[in-house]
C-alpha cells in the first residue's frame, strides 16, 4: 500500500474509533443486544441472538423484492451522495469507492416477508467508514437512504453504525447482481432487510427521525427481528 492509502487508512481507523466512542452506549443498548431473551430458535449467533428470529423460515433460495424499477446504473456513472448533518459532505465516484478499506464479512439476511437466508459472505465498504469520513454532527441521529429506483428507506444511527452494516458490491464471491441491488446496496444484518437499499445513491444524515417509503406504508421505523417487530404501531390511526 502507499504511504497516502496508508495515511489515509490510519486517518479513517482514529475517526471511527472516535465515533464509535460516541456511540458504543447507544449500539449496546438497541434491541436485541440488550434484550434479555431475544425471540428466535437455534444456538446463539455472534451477536448472542438466537440464529433464527421469530417468525422466520430458513430458506436457500434468495428471492427479489423491490418496487419492480431495476435501475441499471453502470460503474462509471455511479456515485454515492454522503450529506445533510454532516461536516463534510462526500460525493464518492466508483473508483474512490473501490479505494475505501474493504471489509469482508459473513452475516444472514431476515426478510421481513418471513424468509432468513443464512451465512452470506458480503464485501464492501463498512457504513461506519463512511461516517468516520464525513463527521456526522452531534444532532445527528438517523439517516435515510436513498436509491437510483427512488425507494428510501431509514435507519437509526446506532444501528447503521454496527460493524456488520456494508455498502457490499460483492456476495459470496460474485459481482452482485442487478437485481439485488449492483452495483452496491446496503445491507443491514440486525434488521430485516428493506433497512437496506439496494442500488444506493445516497446516505442523507437527519436530525430527527424521518420515515422512508415502508415506513410511511403500515411497516416498523425500527423493525428489529428478535422483537418481531415488523409493523408500525401507529397503524390504524
Ligand atoms: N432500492 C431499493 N432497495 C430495496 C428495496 C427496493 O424496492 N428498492 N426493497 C427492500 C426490501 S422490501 C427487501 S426485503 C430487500 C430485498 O433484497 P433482495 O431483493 O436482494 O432479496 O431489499 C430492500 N431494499
Ligand atoms: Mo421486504
Amino acid at each position: 500500500m502507499s504511504e497516502d492509502a496508508d495515511d489515509k487508512e490510519r486517518r479513517i481507523v482514529e475517526a471511527r474509533r472516535k465515533l464509535m466512542e460516541r456511540w458504543e452506549q447507544r449500539m449496546r443498548d438497541t434491541p436485541a443486544l440488550s434484550d434479555a431473551r431475544p425471540q428466535g430458535s437455534g444456538p446463539p449467533n455472534r451477536h448472542g441472538m438466537p440464529k433464527l428470529p421469530v417468525g422466520q423460515t430458513v430458506t436457500k433460495k434468495w428471492p427479489v423484492l423491490d418496487l419492480g424499477r431495476k435501475p441499471i446504473v453502470p460503474k462509471d456513472k455511479w456515485q454515492l451522495k454522503i450529506d445533510g448533518a454532516v461536516e463534510q459532505p462526500l460525493t464518492l465516484d466508483w473508483a474512490a469507492f473501490m479505494a475505501l478499506p474493504q471489509t469482508t464479512d459473513t452475516s444472514d439476511f431476515h426478510c421481513v416477508t418471513s424468509w432468513s437466508k443464512m451465512d452470506m459472505t458480503w464485501v464492501g465498504v463498512r457504513f461506519a467508514d463512511l461516517m468516520a469520513l464525513v463527521h456526522p454532527t452531534p444532532a445527528a441521529v438517523h439517516v435515510m437512504c436513498h436509491g437510483y429506483d427512488g425507494y428510501t428507506t431509514n435507519v437509526a444511527l446506532e444501528e447503521a453504525l454496527k460493524p456488520d452494516v456494508l455498502l457490499a458490491h460483492t456476495v459470496d464471491g460474485h459481482e452482485l447482481p442487478i437485481e439485488h441491488g449492483g452495483p452496491v446496496r446496503m445491507i443491514t444484518p440486525q434488521l430485516y432487510a428493506w433497512k437496506g437499499s439496494k442500488w444506493i445513491s445516497r446516505i442523507e444524515l437527519l436530525t430527527r427521525e424521518k420515515l422512508g417509503f415502508w415506513e410511511m406504508n403500515g411497516y416498523s421505523s425500527t423493525a428489529h427481528p428478535w422483537r418481531d417487530d415488523r409493523y408500525s404501531r401507529l397503524r390504524g390511526l
